[in-house]
């Protein structure tokens, strides 16, 4: 069994898949904390977790004008400057449940927890690509850095994405080849030793188990940039799907969900209003500025008290524009509309470049369910 040495688990988390290993935390517990706990931080893994010894670990860098560059893990952490970022990481199918019940879809019936916020350390892969050679002229060529995990199947095909070369050269990106989650070496699941983060990217291309970084005029010829994470209109179909007229996906767009209360919880009427907590978060360092809730359907609204660091008698500092690489945990407290039996309770987030979430998922719906961000709805009865 190539998952006999996975790691073991937190118990809370709740299993999409044992073999490969994919699970979310439940909502209630993710916006109780603004830095996700790693051990119920979702995982998502396509293969068995590799086994990596630090002591021989080599990231190979190639494709740049010094040939090829081998570095160690103590390399990475003595001859680089070590930054750290707070971000939040979303999986391409985060809500993807919600699409499957307007017509079925194929991948992980993931809920609303396939989104977590982390701390993260390490070295920049600016910095590395610069020690390997990198010179401005590199772009007249290249246009792409390709990422290679140790994870294998059994062909012994690696997991592999790429991401666009300036977003990897750019001051602002901030992607990181990060040896640290959270204060702590990187856990087996989420990447040990060195994964990378691509702060404001989708899941899929903040590579664990890194082992090889290739800059290229080409993306990652892997299946999973090629033939998956793409979106498709609601009328293309598999017979009909063709993944070369696509784009492969990057930067995020908008996204909320109400994590509490749960779809189908009970509220006393005599509580006379209803507490709603949720979080929001945008790709591409677009940072979240507001959160619309409402309690009948969206029929009226208010907004949301935001929250972007672990307590709210102090906020952080506003991060820099085009640089909001976290999420925002937001709370509001309803008044119970009279004689209601049920509420539908409804979140929109809206962006600082004013993008907003569609109110329903029939016209984003697609045959892989990914990108589900309409506004999220759940119902709550009234127990009078
Ligand atoms: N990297 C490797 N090597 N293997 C993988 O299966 N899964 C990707 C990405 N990086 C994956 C990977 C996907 S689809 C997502 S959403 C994120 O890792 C999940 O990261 P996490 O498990 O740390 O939450
Ligand atoms: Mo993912």
């Amino acid at each position: 069994d190539p998952y006999s040495s996975d790691p073991v688990r937190h118990p809370a988390l709740r299993i999409n898949s044992l073999k490969p290993f994919n699970a979310e935390p439940p909502p209630e517990i993710l916006s109780d904390s603004y830095i996700t706990p790693s051990a119920i931080f979702f995982k998502r893994n396509h293969l068995p977790v590799p086994q990596v010894d630090p002591d021989s670990y080599q990231l190979r860098v190639e494709g740049l004008s010094e040939g090829v560059l081998m570095l160690s893990l103590k390399d990475l952490k003595t001859k680089f400057k070590k930054h750290t970022i707070t971000a939040t990481l979303q999986c391409a199918g985060n809500r993807r449940s919600e699409m499957n019940k307007v017509k079925q879809v194929k991948g992980l019936n993931w809920g609303i927890a396939a989104i977590s916020n982390a701390t993260w350390s390490g070295a920049r892969l600016r910095d590395v690509l610069m020690d390997a050679g990198y010179y401005p002229d590199v772009s007249q060529w290249a246009r792409h850095v390709q990422f290679e995990g140790l994870d294998k199947d059994v062909t012994g095909t690696t997991y592999g994405a790429s991401i666009p070369l300036n977003k990897a050269i750019s001051e602002d990106g901030d992607v990181l080849l990060a040896y640290e989650m959270n204060g702590e070496d990187l856990p087996a699941d989420h990447g040990y030793p060195v994964r990378v983060i691509v702060p404001g990217t989708v899941g899929a291309r903040n590579v664990k188990w890194l082992g090889k970084i290739i800059v290229s005029a080409e993306e990652s010829h892997s299946h999973w940039q090629q033939n998956d994470y793409k979106g498709f209109s609601p009328g293309t179909d598999w017979d009909t799907v063709d993944f070369k007229s696509a784009p492969a996906i990057q930067e995020l767009p908008i996204q909320s969900a109400i994590t509490m209360p749960a779809d189908g919880a009970v509220v006393d009427r005599s509580d006379e209003e209803v507490t709603i907590k949720g979080y929001a978060w945008s790709g591409g360092g677009r940072e979240v500025v507001r959160v619309d809730v409402s309690v009948d359907g969206g029929k009226t609204w208010q907004v949301a008290q935001l929250r972007s660091s672990e307590k709210e008698q102090a906020p952080a500092p506003s991060p820099p524009p085009g640089q909001a690489w976290a999420w925002k945990l937001w709370e509001v407290t309803a008044p119970l509309p009279q004689e209601a039996q049920e509420l539908e309770i409804v979140c929109k987030a809206v962006d600082n470049s004013y993008n907003m979430q569609p109110d329903t998922v029939s016209p984003i719906w697609n045959l892989r369910g990914v990108l589900s961000n309409a506004w999220h709805r759940v119902k709550v009865k009234v127990r009078e």
